[in-house]
Order: C-alpha cells, then sequence, then structure tokens
C-alpha cells in the first residue's frame, strides 16, 4: 500500500553522522530536508564506532548549534604516543599544529545529533529502509516504513547511508570508478569499563601486532589488536585479549593494563576504499557511501563531516543565491580532502601493523621510519597536521 508522496528540497538516506549533520546545518540556512534511517534510534544511538573528532568536526559542531556536551564531556587532547622497541615517543599535536583533537564517541555525536533534529520538528523517520532511488530530474525516493511504501519527492539526494547502503549501488558501475585496497587484517575492538592506563592515545607497533589503547571517559577504556581479517571473536576470551593488549602496548615504565568488564567487543575489516566521482546527476555522495578509510588514522568519521561542509556551502549557495558552481565543483573538491585522508590512514596502518609477507628488510624499513619520525620535528608534524585534520576546505 502506498501513502501520498512528501515533498521536501533535499532527501537524505542515512541517520549517520553524515546525514544527520547535513540535515542540521541545511535547517539552519532554512533548507528543508527529510531523513530516512533504516535502523532503530537506540540502534544508532548505541553502536560504537569513531572515538576521535578532528580540530575542524569540533568547531562544525559548535557551529551547527550542537558542541555543548561535547565541549563539556569531550577530552581534549594535545599528544599521542607511538610505543615501538619498547619505548615511547609523544607526538605534540598542538605544540606542532596550534590544533587539538578531542576524544568524543560517535554514538555521543549522533546522539546530539538527533536530538536537535527532533526539536526542529522537521521528518526524521526511523525503522524506514529505502528501497529505490529515481536519480532523474525530478528525484524521489521510495522507502518503507511502518507497513506501507512512502515516496520523498525532492530537488536532491544526499546519499549518505554507508558502505553497504543503496546509495552508491544505485549508480551504473560504468559511472563509477572504484579504488580498492583490502588489508590483510582486522581489529579486534572492545569497550571496557577500565580506567585507561594513558591520558593520552597509544599506537604501538610491536612483533605480535599493531594495538591501540583509546579511551571514552576516565573510566571507559577503548583498546584495539590488530588481529587476521576473518579472526572468531569466540577465539578470544576476555583473558586472552586483556594478555595481548599488555603485550603489545607494553613499555619500559608501564605496567599491566587496569582490567574491568567488557561491555563490548567486535572484529572491524580494515580496507581503503573510494568510488569516484560523488556526484550522480541529483545524487550526492557522503561519508562512508562513497569513501573507508582504515581506523588507524581516526579519520572516517572526520571525513564524513568534511564531505558535509561542501555540500552544505553547496546548496546553500543554490537556494539562497541561485549559484551552481559548488554543486558542480562538489565531487573534485570533497574528493581532495578524502584522498590527502586515505594517504594518512593507509600510511599509518602500513607503518604501524605487522604483514605476514613482510621480508626481515621491510621489517627493518617500518622500524627505521618510525626511528626517523619521531626524532626528527619535520617527522613529527608530517604525523600531527594530518592527524588533527588538515585545512582542504
Ligand atoms: P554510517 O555508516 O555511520 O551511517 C549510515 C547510515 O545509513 C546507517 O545508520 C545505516 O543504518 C543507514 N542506512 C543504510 N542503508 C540504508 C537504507 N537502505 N535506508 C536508510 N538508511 C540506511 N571511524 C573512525 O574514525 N574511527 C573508528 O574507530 C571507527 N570504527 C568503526 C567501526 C565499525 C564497526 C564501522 C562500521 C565503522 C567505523 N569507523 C570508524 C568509521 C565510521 O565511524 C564511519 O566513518 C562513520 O560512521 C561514517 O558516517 P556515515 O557516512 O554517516 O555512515
Ligand atoms: C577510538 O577511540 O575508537 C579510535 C581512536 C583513534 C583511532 C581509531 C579509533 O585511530
Amino acid at each position: 500500500m502506498t501513502d501520498s508522496a512528501l515533498r521536501t528540497q533535499v532527501g537524505i538516506i542515512g541517520a549517520g553522522p553524515a546525514g544527520l549533520l547535513l540535515a542540521q546545518i541545511l535547517h539552519l540556512h532554512g533548507i528543508d530536508s527529510i531523513i530516512i534511517e533504516a535502523q532503530s534510534r537506540p540502534h544508532i544511538e548505541s553502536r560504537v564506532r569513531a572515538g576521535l573528532m578532528e580540530h575542524d568536526s569540533c568547531q562544525q559542531m559548535r557551529d551547527a548549534g550542537i558542541g555543548a556536551r561535547m565541549d563539556r564531556e569531550g577530552l581534549v587532547h594535545e599528544g599521542i604516543i607511538l610505543r615501538f622497541a619498547g619505548h615511547s615517543h609523544r607526538i605534540p599535536l598542538t605544540e606542532l599544529t596550534g590544533r587539538r583533537v578531542t576524544v568524543y564517541g560517535q554514538q555521543e555525536v549522533v546522539k546530539d545529533l538527533i536530538a536537535a533534529r527532533l526539536a526542529t520538528g522537521r521528518p526524521l523517520f526511523f525503522e524506514a529502509p529505502a528501497i529505490a532511488i529515481e536519480n532523474t530530474d525530478t528525484p524521489k525516493i521510495h522507502f518503507r516504513h511502518n507497513g506501507t511504501e512512502k515516496t520523498i519527492l525532492c530537488d536532491f539526494i544526499a546519499g549518505c547511508d554507508g558502505f553497504h547502503g543503496p546509495s552508491r549501488a544505485s549508480i551504473p558501475a560504468h559511472r563509477m570508478k572504484i579504488f580498492e585496497r583490502v588489508y590483510p587484517f582486522g581489529w579486534l575492538g572492545i569497550l571496557a569499563e577500565s580506567p585507561p592506563a594513558s591520558h593520552e592515545l597509544v599506537y604501538a607497533s610491536h612483533p605480535g601486532g599493531f594495538a591501540l589503547l583509546s579511551m571514552r571517559s576516565p573510566r571507559i577504556s577503548r583498546l584495539y589488536l590488530q588481529c587476521a581479517p576473518d579472526e572468531n571473536l569466540a577465539d578470544w576470551s576476555d583473558a586472552r585479549i586483556w594478555d595481548e593488549l599488555d603485550t603489545r602496548l607494553a613499555d619500559r615504565e608501564s605496567t599491566p593494563l587496569p582490567r574491568g568488564p567488557i561491555l563490548q567487543k567486535g572484529i572491524t575489516p580494515l580496507r581503503s576504499f573510494v568510488a569516484e566521482p560523488m556526484r550522480h546527476h541529483r545524487l550526492f555522495l557522503l561519508g562512508d557511501a562513497a569513501h573507508i578509510v582504515p581506523p588507524t588514522g581516526a579519520k572516517g568519521l572526520n571525513l564524513a563531516f568534511a564531505d558535509v561542509h561542501v555540500l552544505a556551502r553547496a546548496f546553500t549557495a543554490w537556494y539562497q543565491d541561485n549559484e551552481a558552481d559548488g554543486l558542480e565543483t562538489y565531487s573534485a573538491t570533497a574528493l581532495r580532502r578524502v584522498w590527502q585522508a586515505e594517504r594518512f590512514a593507509w600510511w599509518m596502518t602500513t607503518l604501524m601493523h605487522r604483514f605476514d609477507n613482510h621480508s626481515p628488510f621491510e621489517a627493518r624499513m617500518q622500524e627505521a621510519e618510525l626511528d626517523y619520525l619521531t626524532s626528527s620535528k619535520a617527522g613529527m608534524t608530517t604525523i600531527a597536521e594530518n592527524y588533527v585534520g588538515l585545512r582542504l576546505l
């Protein structure tokens, strides 16, 4: 059964960081949108994903009027630590760049954005999957909600539906160029009720594999271990996870990690992926719908925000000044930052992880590069300026 059609200016598929922030910024500029989200609200507010916000992403949250809780509860960081060969090397991010990063979980970002959206009174449909996309001069999105099929009539479609969503899939393959690198490992991530053993993030390169110490609050740790891409989570008892984290994150001064109940664990495959271009007629791709980065560079969420920055500016110029240039150049502008982030995430991943097919020479090259980077101001600066986020927009 089909209800009557809904009319808006921008139809947004997906209520992740990209879709929600785009809707919020458009609303602030008087541009109407409708958001449809396949999952339930509790599901997307509890999904444990990204944790680190770049300098400019935090400013975007403030400019969009939703930065207050982040500024209250987020953990501002001015450095990160690279750990290898039993020693720790601090990269003084703020001293080198004048910018800082903030640890604020993606689920908190999403909660803040959903609350802002609901306060506008404009539509945000949960459990409402898009089932068909008509990318024509009169774009339509067909979706299912409460057992009925509905249609959105809009001027433009924002495909913010992530890596597995229908937006990119709706584009004919011959109209796209795909760039992809699938890594021969994944990350086993845990969220634990235990105080972080370090005030700053620790990226560890160890013969047994990469490990990352992050956090969500002074009482909640977020930790990751490099693992096989097809790792069976059932093979990893809590004790085995903690033991392996202790081994890989140890340095001469450190003590074993404080342990606590593991609240969530999961395995994420690592890939680099870009679909070009990011615009097809009236459909614009944003965030994971267009690109994926290995989380080593902490770029995924931040790239989604950067795409929003470019497209929201373009829509505002179109609707307020009838200017089409921003829409025409969206893909090229967004892709410049996408490729810079892809390079950094690929480079950090290649530098810090163990590769079974590495020769002894290549393993030495990794060690020598880490030694150079952490003993050179130029080396530390290149890490720092990419990590806090490049000013490309
Ligand atoms: P999202 O995937 O967040 O959102 C897309 C939304 O579209 C989803 O809510 C989905 O339900 C919805 N959708 C899909 N199909 C639909 C349909 N047919 N109709 C309607 N809605 C539909 N990044 C980091 O920086 N650090 C990390 O540590 C990190 N860890 C991650 C762990 C996992 C398991 C995953 C999957 C990703 C991780 N990421 C990480 C990357 C992640 O944070 C993304 O970059 C970020 O969520 C991108 O935001 P969106 O582009 O909005 O996509
Ligand atoms: C996280 O806190 O989840 C996190 C932080 C930095 C990364 C990846 C994940 O590079």
